[in-house]
């Protein structure tokens, strides 16, 4: 998810952490990347312009240049002015009982798909009370003739109801979908819409009488990230002629390049309250735009990676992980660990981009196996280091780099790789122990 943008920012960050610190001379430059970066992207210009002269105009405003750690500030500077565009702190907390949720968007978009995702999800944030939803599903798209079947289908796959309207226009479907809803005592009601190719007057003009009889408590759009700019026009359209609560971004998972997601917030000024991320029911995440600036600097996203592993992992093992973190210093075992609970969690790709400074490793799909082959070598790596050296990384010279790649069957450019990586991962590491992004991490 976001890997243009991430390995983007990441370099240009990595580069002023390391030898070419943000200075004067250079700051014009750094914004021109960044810049150009969200361009490359798919922000739209006039977007890009304002968020890099906002930046600008702070970073004069604070006086970053003057202070002790130009780089770290700006970092931390830009993080929060990215997080503010993205939609500032307001995360969304559920659906209130009872309610009727609207999901429109175009064909193809992942309308059908993010309801069964939506139901899953809000079944699994009642069974951690201990309670169970009562949840309907059913559609007025009577265009595409599998698309009901498709809902009855994945309804069966969540486990819960579905009906199947007798009247066939959509106006009138709906209407007796509604009855069906309040009789049956219902909690939930997703209703599933037809999506056309392009937004026109008859669709929207059906979805408004729709909204006007059922007066939905939520109007969700969804819309496709692969669309790129042009899905910041459809949710326009969308906007003023039915108007909704909040936007759904699927498809993260594919090869996007995530601008339209950035620009949402700010174009439309309405909030994104999910990210699809694959083809199965619970591949949805909820958005945090906190999490996602940090995560689109390369920082990782450690906080989204243990909520996730919270059950896969043994609490010692976390505690581990939250001490070595909190105190902003990583040894090699740490980092072993890291890549321990990368394999334990399974799929390469959609774990490492949670790491700090591992983002960019160059892992795409196909290359996964080979990931997890450098994985089991840089663990192989580890293991054949002295306790000393796994402690103390600092220590480690040509003439041990020698004696540990002999020990582990490689070349000694396989140890310096391993090193570089894992340092790059420490300096991360540092520099959100000083953002103070560790507290209340590791707190479930
Ligand atoms: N990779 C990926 N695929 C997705 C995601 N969400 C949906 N899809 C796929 O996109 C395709 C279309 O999804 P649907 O849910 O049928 O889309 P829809 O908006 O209901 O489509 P229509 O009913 O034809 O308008 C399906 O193949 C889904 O599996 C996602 O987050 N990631
Ligand atoms: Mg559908």
């Amino acid at each position: 998810m976001f890997k243009f943008l991430t390995d983007k920012f990441s370099n240009i960050f990595t580069n002023l952490t390391g030898k070419n610190k943000l200075t004067e001379a250079n700051l014009e430059q750094v914004l021109g990347q960044i810049k150009d970066s969200l361009i490359a992207a798919d922000v739209p210009l006039a977007v890009a312009e304002q968020l890099a002269a906002q930046v600008k105009s702070e970073v004069i405003g604070q006086k970053v240049l003057k202070s002790l750690n130009p780089s770290e500030q700006f970092i931390q500077l830009f993080h929060d002015r990215l997080k503010e565009f993205l939609g500032g702190s307001a995360t969304f907390t559920g659906f209130q009982i009872p309610s009727v949720i609207l999901v429109m968007g175009l064909q193809g978009s992942g309308k059908t798909t993010t309801i069964a995702k939506l139901a899953n999800w809000a079944q699994g944030l009642a069974s951690k009370k201990g309670k169970q939803r009562s949840i309907l599903f059913a559609s007025v798209d009577f265009y595409r003739p599998a698309a009901i079947d498709q809902l009855e289908v994945l309804a069966k796959q969540v486990n819960v109801n579905f009906y199947r309207a007798q009247q066939t226009d959509p106006v009138f479907a709906a209407q007796e979908v509604y009855r069906y809803f309040q009789k049956g005592g219902y909690e939930y009601l997703f209703l599933d819409t037809a999506g056309r190719m392009h937004v026109d007057d008859q669709m929207l003009q059906e979805l408004s009488e729709i909204n006007s009889i059922l007066n939905p408590k939520y109007k969700l759009m969804v819309l496709d990230s692969m669309t790129g700019q042009e899905s910041l026009r459809v949710a326009q359209a969308f906007d003023q002629a039915v108007g909704f609560n909040g936007a759904i971004l699927t498809k993260m998972d594919s090869e996007t390049l995530g601008g339209s997601a950035l620009a949402f917030r700010y174009v439309l000024q309405k909030s994104i309250y999910f990210v699809g991320n694959g083809e199965k029911v619970e591949d949805l995440e909820q958005f945090h735009a906190d999490r996602l600036a940090t995560r689109l600097l390369g920082l990782g996203d450690l906080q989204t990676l243990m909520e996730r592993a919270q059950d896969k992992f043994k609490l010692a093992d976390q505690e581990k992980s939250m001490k070595a973190f909190e105190s902003g210093r990583i040894t090699l075992e740490d980092f072993s660990n890291q890549l321990d609970m990368v394999s334990k969690l399974g799929s390469l790709n959609k774990v490492i981009q949670y790491l700090p400074g591992l983002s960019g490793m160059n892992v795409s799909p196909e290359m996964a196996e080979k990931g997890d082959l450098e994985i089991k070598r840089f663990k192989v790596i580890i293991s054949s280091m002295t306790r000393k050296e796994r402690l103390t990384p600092q220590i480690i010279n040509a003439s041990r780099q020698q004696r540990i790649a002999k020990g582990a069957g490689v070349k000694v450019q396989d140890v310096n790789y391993l090193i570089q990586r894992f340092e790059e991962s420490a300096q991360f590491v540092k520099l959100l122990k000083k953002q103070g992004r560790f507290q209340n991490m590791f707190k479930f």
